[in-house]
C-alpha cells in the first residue's frame, strides 16, 4: 500500500482543515481533564468603576490569580475529571459540583458537606466522571452563605460527543452558545471581609448584579480586556438572522433572577443539566426565565424578526393598521436582512453636540452606526432594580445582543 501523500492530496486535506468564515462563537474557559485551581482574594471593577474586594477561584496554570466568576471548566462527556484546589484564603474552602454523581474527595480535610482545603496554603483534590452532558455550576461548599456571595462560584460545561449539540438529542443542536452566569454582590459583605469585620449573612441586600462576573456596560466589552484582569469573561451574544443560539443560564448567587431576552421567544431544552422530557416540556417557550439559585436552564433562541408583536421594518404611511405586527406586504425577507450600513439613517442618538436628541448628518470620518451594520437590542434582568451599578442606571445584569448581517464575520 502506497502511504505517500501526494501534494494535491495534502492540499485537499489542508483545505478541509481551514475554518470557514462562519466560525462558531464559543464560551470562554479552560478545557481538559485536570484543573488546578486556587482560591484567593483580589479586586474586581464594578460597572461604575468601584474597586471591589472579592474571593474567587483562579486557574493556577493560567494567571494564578482569583477571577470573578471562576474559570469556566469545559470537559467532554465520559472523561474522568480531577480538580486540585489550593487555598490561599484565611478560612477553609471547598468545591461542590451539583449535578455530578459520585464525586470523590481524594485529599483534604473533612468538612460539613465536602472535603476542604485548609487556610493559607492547604489543598484538596476532587474527582468525578462527567457522565452526563449539560450546564452546571460549581461553588464553595464551605461557609457558603458568605463565600458564594463573595465570589467562589464558577461554571462547568460537559459537552456530548456530538459536536454542535448541547445534549445527545439532535433537537439540542445550536450554531453558537453563550453563557449567562448570574450573580450578585452585597457591597457590605465585601468591605467587611476586607476590613476583617464580622458579616451578618442573614441580611443580604445586593447592589451589584453580574453576568459572567461583569456589570453592564462591561458585559459588552471584549473578553480578556487588560483593564479587567480579574473579570476575563464577557457576554454579548452575536448572531445572524435565523441562527440557533444556545443560552446556558446559571443561577450562581443567593437570589433568583428573571432573565429576559427581547425579540423572539426561546424554547427550553434542559434544566439542571437534564434534558426535558416529552414534547410538551421540550416545546415550552418563554420570553423570561427565572433562574433560581443553583439552577441551570438551557434554552434555544432564534431571531427572525417575525411575530415580534411589532414591525421590525417599521410602518410606512398607508400601511394597514395591524397593531404594529410584521406585515408580509412589505415584501422584505424573513429572517430579515439588517440594512446595509449606507442605508442607515442618522437617528436620535447623535446630535453633533454634547447633547443627545437632535438628528443631523454625521460629520465626515465618523464611524458607522453599528459594527457590521448590526441591529442591537437589550437582554437583561426583568427585576429592573438589578439593571444598576450601586444605584446608578443603567448597568448591572444587562447586555446587548447584536443581529449581524448574514455576510458579516462572527467575532469569536
Ligand atoms: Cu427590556
Amino acid at each position: 500500500m502506497n502511504r505517500r501523500i501526494t501534494l494535491p492530496t495534502a492540499l485537499f486535506f489542508l483545505a478541509l482543515a481551514i475554518p470557514s468564515g462562519r466560525a462558531q462563537a464559543a464560551i470562554d474557559g479552560i478545557e481538559g481533564t485536570t484543573f488546578n485551581l486556587v482560591a484567593d482574594a483580589g479586586y474586581i471593577s464594578g460597572g461604575d468603576g468601584l474597586s471591589l474586594y472579592f474571593w474567587g477561584y483562579g486557574d493556577a496554570d493560567g494567571t494564578g490569580s482569583a477571577q470573578y466568576t471562576g474559570p469556566t471548566l469545559k470537559v467532554q462527556q465520559g472523561e474522568l475529571v480531577t480538580v486540585n484546589l489550593t487555598n490561599n484564603l484565611p478560612e477553609p474552602v471547598s468545591i461542590v459540583f451539583p449535578g455530578q454523581e459520585n464525586v470523590e474527595s481524594l485529599s483534604g480535610v473533612p468538612g460539613l458537606i465536602a472535603y476542604e482545603a485548609a487556610p493559607s496554603g492547604g489543598t484538596a483534590q476532587y474527582r468525578f466522571l462527567a457522565s452526563q452532558p449539560g450546564t452546571y455550576l460549581y461553588h464553595s461548599g464551605t461557609h457558603a452563605d458568605l463565600q458564594v456571595p463573595l465570589g467562589l462560584v464558577g461554571a462547568l460545561i460537559v459537552y456530548p460527543p456530538a459536536a454542535g449539540q448541547a445534549y445527545a438529542q439532535a433537537s439540542t443542536a445550536f450554531d453558537h452558545e453563550y453563557l449567562f452566569l448570574l450573580t450578585e454582590m452585597d457591597l457590605r459583605y465585601n468591605q467587611a471581609v476586607e476590613w476583617g469585620l464580622p458579616v451578618d449573612t442573614s441580611d443580604f441586600k445586593p447592589v451589584y448584579w453580574f453576568i459572567n462576573g461583569r456589570n453592564a456596560p462591561d458585559t459588552m466589552l471584549e473578553p480578556g480586556v487588560p483593564w479587567l484582569p480579574t473579570q476575563p469573561y464577557s457576554c454579548m451574544p452575536m448572531m445572524r438572522p435565523g441562527e440557533v443560539i444556545l443560552m446556558r443560564l446559571i443561577g450562581g448567587g443567593r437570589d433568583s433572577h428573571p432573565f429576559h431576552h427581547h425579540g423572539n421567544h426561546t424554547t427550553s431544552i434542559a434544566m439542571d443539566g437534564r434534558v426535558l422530557g416529552g414534547d410538551a416540556e421540550m416545546g415550552h417557550t418563554d420570553f423570561t426565565h427565572t433562574v433560581s439559585p443553583g439552577q441551570t436552564i438551557d434554552t434555544l433562541f432564534t431571531w427572525t424578526g417575525e411575530a415580534l408583536g411589532w414591525d421590525i421594518y417599521g410602518h410606512a404611511p398607508g400601511d394597514p393598521p395591524v397593531a404594529g405586527e410584521y406585515m408580509p406586504d412589505h415584501g422584505k425577507p424573513i429572517p430579515v436582512l439588517p440594512p446595509e450600513q449606507l442605508d442607515q439613517t442618522v437617528g436620535d442618538f447623535y446630535s453633533g453636540s454634547p447633547f443627545l436628541g437632535v438628528s443631523e448628518d454625521l460629520p465626515p470620518g465618523t464611524g458607522p452606526m453599528g459594527m457590521d451594520g448590526g441591529y442591537f437590542f437589550m437582554w437583561h434582568s426583568h427585576a429592573e432594580k438589578e439593571m444598576v451599578n450601586n444605584d446608578i442606571f443603567p448597568g448591572g445584569m444587562m447586555t446587548m445582543v447584536v443581529i449581524i448581517h448574514p455576510d458579516a464575520m462572527m467575532h469569536p
